[in-house]
């Protein structure tokens, strides 16, 4: 009997950060006696006097946003890093280890709107966040006490996202966290042995076989990844392969703005809901090197699995195996692929 992926039990790599994830597609008809969650609420006012990110409104903090038209960046009155923290380490035979690390927090609201989000904003507005994004990348980044800037969204209750208001997150430090550590070094190994980006050449292969690519247009290309641990998991990858954000011409900035709105509608009409998910961009470390291996990508990973209330947890053999999953990539991006580019919000009966 010839092994079939669609059918057996199989492990697949990660290219990216050399991880494996189990792959049980004939387990994808048991019966499910999982947790129902109550579905989100998400009819909002455009102005909410009670939302910290409103304009017009003050923070926590005392501060009081500006009444800001588009996009509005400030630093989180509750930063997870601090700027000022002194060198210092721990270090007990290589077994108790501590070191200093130090950095920024930034919250970017998305949009003045605060019954907004980015599937229910126009392409233009989106470019706004794209540009902010590319330019706090470079503030940031210019610092020399800033080697990583990690730019991100929680969004929904389901990711622990305190605050309905469109916005992300960025987190700026002296050190490279472990997720773009490790596809890091995964991309210099492949960039120093083909003399081209891994995701190059991980793009060229999909767009043979097309099978997991959701959309694409001029400059980037949505897909579930062949490794993909969430159901509904995806990457966004530049076609070209650029660093960083401020690499990206105009067009492409557009065209980025043009993958994340179709992307994000495609989502919220899978299940008739404000789909949750955690998304962010992964971009070469700011540490003064050029990074030629490094190829820009956004990573969206949602929580749902099989309706608005049913979400997949990562348990059991998961959190002491390797994460594990039932429905294939290549059924996700189907399904992504089948839904309309028109909100359901926005839809005519
Ligand atoms: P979420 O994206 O997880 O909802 O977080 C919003 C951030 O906003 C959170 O990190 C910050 C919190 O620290 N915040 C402020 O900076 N000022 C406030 O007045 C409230 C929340
Ligand atoms: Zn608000």
């Amino acid at each position: 009997m010839p092994f079939d992926s669609n059918e057996q039990s199989h492990r697949r790599l990660n290219a990216l950060t050399g991880e494996w994830v189990l792959v049980s597609p004939h387990r994808s008809k048991r019966p499910w006696q999982g947790q129902q969650e109550a579905p989100e609420a998400d009819e909002r006012p455009a102005y909410d006097p009670s939302c910290y990110l409103c304009p017009g409104n003050s923070r926590v903090g005392g501060e009081v946003n500006p009444a800001y038209a588009d996009t509005f960046m400030f630093t989180n009155d509750f930063s997870a890093l601090q700027a000022d923290v002194p060198a210092g380490s721990i270090d007990e035979g290589g077994l108790l280890r501590a070191e200093a690390e130090s950095g920024i927090c930034r919250v970017i609201c998305f949009s003045p709107r605060h019954d907004l989000t980015l599937p229910q904003m126009t392409t233009p507005a989106i470019r706004k966040v794209v540009d902010l994004w590319a330019s706090e990348f470079a503030t940031l980044g210019a610092r020399p006490d800033i080697n990583y800037v990690q730019i991100f969204e929680n969004k929904g209750p389901m990711m622990g996202c305190s605050n309905p208001h469109p916005h992300g997150q960025i987190w700026a430090q002296r050190t490279v966290p472990g997720e773009p550590a490790k596809e890091g070094e995964r991309q210099l190994a492949y960039f120093q042995e083909h003399g081209r980006t891994l995701l190059s050449d991980y793009l060229k292969i999909e767009m043979e076989k097309k099978e997991r690519v959701v959309l694409e247009n001029e400059h980037f290309v949505v897909l579930v990844p062949f490794w993909a641990v969430w159901p509904f998991e995806t990457i966004v990858i530049a076609r070209r392969p650029v660093q960083d954000l401020t690499q990206l011409t105009e067009p492409e900035r557009d065209a980025l703005a043009d993958a994340l709105r179709r992307l994000t509608i495609r989502y919220d009409n899978v299940f008739s809901i404000s789909f949750p998910y955690s998304s962010g961009l992964h971009q070469r470390p700011t540490d003064g090197q050029a990074h030629p291996e490094w190829h820009l990508h956004l990573h969206f990973y949602p929580p749902l699995l099989r309706s608005a209330t049913v979400r997949k947890f990562m348990v059991g053999y998961e959190l002491l195996g390797d994460p594990q999953r039932d429905i294939t990539p290549e059924f996700s991006a189907g399904r992504l692929r089948e839904q309309s580019e028109v909100h359901y919000k926005d839809a005519v009966e």
